[in-house]
């Protein structure tokens, strides 16, 4: 394969697969000669990981304003797409990423309720126009996906600590992206057990690829 690499998201809310899905699509990919960059938002070089401490302290003593929740998403973006993201895509890489913007206007834009077009205006600024060509949203009403969080039993982050509204609206962010943007956004059913919602990826993968190549 040559030109440039293809930029693939999964997205959803917290607990619905991805990451377990992820390793899934990697391999689904790698086993059909594709060079797989896996990474993820925030996050994905150690500037950018040390941002995303920051964003998943749960510390209480001082709140996390919610415009510098925005900006310190966006500058962990800048630097993830200037180290990782556009070089290996430029030398014809596929890029593979646990979230990206779709989170943002998901979770900046839905859950705290920021004005999605200043959202917009840093996605332009930042992103210069670059978009995912594929990303796989995995679906799943927010009580079962909170129940799967729950049985990893892990101290939670500061988003995981919100409540169930926060999530609701994050969901419903996420679906709305999806209705405007259908050629780009494919919505899964994670609900299902984990070889469906694999057979489901699989499918829209196939779909994606014949297209592409
Ligand atoms: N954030 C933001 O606010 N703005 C942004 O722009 C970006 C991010 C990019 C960190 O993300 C936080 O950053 C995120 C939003 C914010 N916070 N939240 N919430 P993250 O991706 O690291 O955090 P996460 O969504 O909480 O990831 P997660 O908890 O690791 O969930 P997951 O990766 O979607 O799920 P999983 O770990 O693969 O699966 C959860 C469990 O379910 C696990 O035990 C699996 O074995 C099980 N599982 C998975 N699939 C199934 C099926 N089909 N059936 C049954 N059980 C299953």
């Amino acid at each position: 394969m040559s030109g440039r690499g293809r930029f693939i998201t999964l997205e959803g809310g917290e607990g619905v697969g991805k990451t377990t899905n992820l390793d899934w699509v990697a391999k689904w990919l790698t086993t059909r000669g594709v060079e797989v960059v896996r990474t993820r938002e925030p996050g994905g070089t150690p500037r950018a990981e040390a941002i995303r401490e920051l964003l998943l302290d749960p510390c209480q003593s001082e709140p996390l304003n919610a415009d510098a929740e925005l900006l310190l998403v966006f500058a962990a973006r800048a630097q993830h797409l200037a180290q990782v993201i556009r070089p290996a895509l430029e030398r014809g890489a596929w890029v593979l990423c646990d979230r990206f913007t779709d989170a943002t206007f998901a979770y900046q834009g839905g859950g705290r309720g920021l004005d999605h077009h200043r959202i917009a205006l840093l996605e332009g600024l930042v992103q210069q126009g670059l978009q995912p060509d594929l990303t796989l949203l995995l679906d799943m009403p927010t009580h079962v996906a909170q129940q799967r969080v729950d049985s990893r039993g892990q101290q939670r982050d500061r988003f995981e600590q919100e409540q169930n509204a926060f999530f609701q609206a994050v969901r419903d962010a996420y679906l709305v992206r999806a209705a405007q943007a259908p050629e780009r956004i494919a919505v899964i059913d994670a609900s299902q057990p984990l070889a469906d919602v694999q057979q489901a990826l699989g499918e829209q993968l196939s779909h994606q690829l014949t297209e592409w190549l």
